[in-house]
């Protein structure tokens, strides 16, 4: 199915849980950057939605897996753009009762920015990993493990897999303020991280969970990025946590 961003196609799954309730909360799951919603940490987090009784909706962001857009013009405002209409996608489908967040990496940051946006509307919000170390890379022009002008961004930057990213993706990163979008949320947030990530450090975590008014902090031991040694412990935090969210 796709859900429609001004005419920009947004590939999206919608998993329902068991017993196809009349009624039930739902959680919007984001990948990250290069990512997709097949990706195996992806389906796990929805699959374990799904059985505490939530809808999940996974949708591949602007520029990422079967969606529109090319990877090249992606950005962070593109992609909050989409997760706030999904999020209004969301609010208009008659089963829905609450709405959750649950975002991995730069698809953790996004959540993180969308709920400060629609913060009278999100119930809770789940940023795994969440690489809200971006803003500040792209303003010391360190993104991507490449260096460059910050106040000359080049025209295109190589991504990790020989793929172009365009420069704008820098210069909207470097407008982002996550401090201003952590102030922004005042309802539960639940952080999951490795502390053996290679990509995104554990400290944005720790950082994100510090700051926020109402957030539990996971650490998975000896974990990397995607979770390739203890998925089940990432999965076993969602289990814990989201029953205790108030109704
Ligand atoms: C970077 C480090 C991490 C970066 C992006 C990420 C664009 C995002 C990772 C992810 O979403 O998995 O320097 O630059």
């Amino acid at each position: 199915m796709y859900i429609l961003d001004d005419g920009i196609r947004l590939n999206a799954y919608l998993d329902m849980p068991a017993g196809n309730p009349q009624k039930c909360p739902l959680v919007i799951v984001i990948h990250g950057f290069t990512g997709h919603s097949e990706e195996r940490h992806i389906t796990a987090a929805a699959r374990t939605f799904n059985e505490l009784g939530y809808a999940a909706l996974r949708v591949d962001m602007y520029g990422h897996g079967k969606s529109e857009g090319t990877f090249r013009d992606h950005n962070l405002y593109k992609w909050l753009n989409n997760a706030m209409t999904v999020i209004d996608y969301a609010r208009k489908l008659d089963f829905v009762t609450d709405i959750y967040l649950c975002g991995h990496s730069q698809g953790g940051m996004t959540v993180m920015l969308a709920a400060a946006l629609k913060h009278d509307v999100i119930k809770g919000i789940l940023p795994l990993s969440p690489a809200t170390m971006i803003p500040e890379l792209a303003r010391r022009g360190e993104l991507l493990g490449l260096k460059f002008d910050p106040e000359h961004i080049p025209d295109e930057l190589d991504a990790w897999d020989g793929r172009k990213l365009g420069g704008d993706y820098a210069r909207v990163a470097q407008t982002i303020r996550v401090e201003e979008a952590v102030a922004r949320y005042h309802g539960p947030v639940l952080l999951v991280h490795g502390d053996a990530d290679e990509a995104v450090p554990i400290e944005e975590s720790i950082r994100a969970a510090k700051a926020y008014d109402n957030a539990r902090l996971v650490v998975i031991p000896g974990d990397t990025h995607c979770y390739d040694h203890h998925l089940e412990l990432v999965l076993g935090a969602i289990r814990e946590w989201m029953p205790k969210v108030k109704q």
